[in-house]
């Protein structure tokens, strides 16, 4: 498979038991050796790591054992031709989040959250990898009134100096989320983002990652959303995936909704010379209704829809758009992009 210069990855997340808010799991949990076979047998190039993916029950591992076991999965990744492309601190499960980290009301919590967050940068050095992704799942609230959204803000930016702080190597991107599972988050675009990396402490090692489903259902267009961070060269990673309208996150492959949304990610993305510096990134997940033995066809969908989309980018005839543009005949332009895709 020509990948052109393009690296792949995902995460452990990404392959999955099916459980949904409404019922349990259907196929069984597939171990973490597991994944990373299918990983490399479907011809992708790093992981994404949470944390405790690389070190599960983090919360209760000595110093010490947690730099061991993170050292030990370098040395896995590395036996197997592969890398971590990035760690995220899990800040949304333990008890101690179930109002948020960073931005909750409880001092202690916050204090967890911080912590947390160290022991992640920790690991990503002994992963050999200095990119950490925030989530903020929980930043945010569900009524109004439960949290004063000013002061939640600068500690946001609390958070984000004291782990620029705490590691000089370290590089953040945030990913921004609109809704799910607070019924709004505090950083719902990568304008919002950037802007808190702007105001850091060292604002050259704050970045953003895209995912396209959270631009979706923030009303944005991903391609847009992409490009804003690019004119800053500030996009880091990005999470492909898609998104049927405005409901729950729904992660489903790389182009399975609207191709022509997928396929202007996927031209922005190489008109900027993505392959240079990023990893492309997916954020995916099988239908609940895939049997277990097939439930790895969405990763490979996306990738392949990728490099199949990339195709079509390159083929454009790049003199003819220019032409197009120039004389204002976007509808030609319109039939050039729909018959492309078409094939
Ligand atoms: C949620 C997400 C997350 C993040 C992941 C890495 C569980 O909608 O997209 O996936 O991507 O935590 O930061
Ligand atoms: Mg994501």
């Amino acid at each position: 498979m020509e990948k052109n210069g393009y690296r792949f990855s995902f995460g452990p997340w990404n392959i999955h038991e099916g459980a949904d808010p409404f019922g349990p799991p259907v196929r069984p949990s597939v171990a973490f050796a597991d994944k990373l076979t299918a990983l490399k047998d479907l011809g992708f190039d790093a992981m994404q790591f949470h944390d405790d993916d690389a070190v599960p029950d983090l919360d209760s591992v000595s110093h010490g054992e947690m730099l061991r076991q993170a050292r030990a999965m370098r040395q896995l990744l590395a036996d197997n031709g592969l890398f971590a492309e990035f760690v995220a601190p899990r800040l949304w499960e333990h008890p101690m989040t179930i109002d948020g980290g960073y931005t909750s009301n409880n001092p202690a919590a916050r204090a967890y959250a911080i912590e947390r967050s160290k022991k992640a940068a920790d690991i990503g050095r002994e992963l050999g990898c200095n990119l950490m992704v925030l989530w903020l799942a929980r930043e945010g609230t569900y009524i109004r009134e439960a949290k004063d959204a000013v002061l939640a803000t600068h500690r946001l930016l609390e958070a984000v100096n004291a782990l620029l702080d705490y590691d000089p190597a370290l590089r953040i991107v945030i990913e921004p989320k609109p809704n799910e599972p607070m019924d709004l988050a505090y950083i719902p675009t990568i304008g919002h983002a950037l802007a808190l990396g702007m105001q850091s402490s060292d604002p050259v090692r704050v970045g953003a990652l895209v995912e396209s489903a959270h631009a979706i259902l923030a009303g944005l267009d991903p391609s847009d959303e992409m490009s804003f961070a690019l004119a800053f060269d500030k996009l880091w990673s990005v999470h492909l995936n898609d998104q049927n309208g405005l409901k729950f996150d729904q992660d489903k492959a790389f182009g399975s909704v609207d191709l022509r949304r997928a396929f202007n990610q996927v031209r922005v993305l190489d008109e900027n010379r993505f392959w240079e510096t990023g990893v492309i990134g997916l954020d995916v997940k099988a239908m609940r209704t895939q049997p277990a033995e097939l439930a790895t066809k969405h990763l490979r969908n996306s990738l392949h829809a990728f490099l199949r989309l990339l195709d079509v980018v390159r083929s454009l005839d790049r003199a003819q758009v220019d032409e197009l543009i120039a004389a204002r005949d976007y509808e030609e332009l319109d039939w050039l992009v729909v018959s492309s895709l078409l094939g």
